[in-house]
């Protein structure tokens, strides 16, 4: 199996858990980053297997997918052991639903803060207008981190028992608002203890410990306004 991956690509990081939880080797590609240019140069590979351009891409025997979702769902059926996925369809389908939210919802003010570890803006005026925008996603996120805290309940995982793709998209999100200096979990206990339980997998432990890595050596100091 090959992963085409990035340093602080979060989609790819989250293909990089689930291959990790069921266990399944693979090589890694790192496709170019810097935090001026961003994903440049394209890889040949990736522009020939994603229409999109972006990472991650996923070859298993001659299959070539992209799009941590659909990537997530077709390991679940080629290798369903240990599960990522609750069984009963309504659980399945709920689960889906929470990493859709991860991806799809918590990221649009995440976005806000991603200029953050990004080179200076030079002009004033665009430089305030990021800050500004920022700031005004930190209240949104902090809105996501209630919902996330009323969606756990007593539970230990998103989708119950069992740790789930919901519980790597949404850990990816918190990951990605925290290094970017976004609210801080503490206030949000049942979160800040999912998280801590999340953190301390071990297919999660190397690539928080890589993201850290990446950020030394790619990203700027964060601009906190
Ligand atoms: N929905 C896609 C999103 C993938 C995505 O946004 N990848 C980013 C890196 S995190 C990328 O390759 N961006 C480069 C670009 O858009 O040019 C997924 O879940 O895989």
């Amino acid at each position: 199996m090959k992963l085409y991956s990035a340093p602080l690509s979060l989609f790819a990081r989250k293909v990089e858990i689930a291959l990790a939880e069921k266990g399944l080797a693979f090589e890694r590609v790192m496709a170019p980053f810097t935090q001026s240019e961003g994903y440049r140069p394209k890889l040949p590979e990736v522009l020939a297997a994603n229409p999109k351009g972006q990472v991650p891409v996923l070859e298993d025997a001659g299959l070539v997918l992209f799009d941590s979702t659909l990537i997530f769902e077709y390991l679940e059926d080629a290798y369903p052991t240990p599960p990522l996925y609750p069984a009963a369809p309504r659980e399945k389908a709920l689960c889906r639903l929470h990493e859709l939210y991860a991806d799809e919802i918590m990221l649009v003010p995440l976005r806000a803060l991603m200029y953050r570890t990004g080179p200076r803006a030079t002009d004033p005026e665009r430089r305030a207008r990021m800050r500004e925008e920022g700031l005004r996603a930190e209240p949104l996120i902090a809105d996501h981190y209630g919902e996330i805290e009323r969606r756990l309940g007593d539970q230990d995982f998103l989708c119950g028992s069992a740790f789930s793709v919901a519980d790597i998209a949404v850990f990816m999100m918190v990951l990605y608002s925290l290094r970017l200096a976004g609210p801080p979990i503490a206030g949000h206990p049942r979160l800040a203890a999912w998280y801590r339980r999340v953190a301390a997998r071990p297919s999660v432990v190397p690539v928080v410990e890589e993201i850290a890595a990446a950020d030394r050596a790619l990203s700027f100091p964060v601009d906190e306004p």
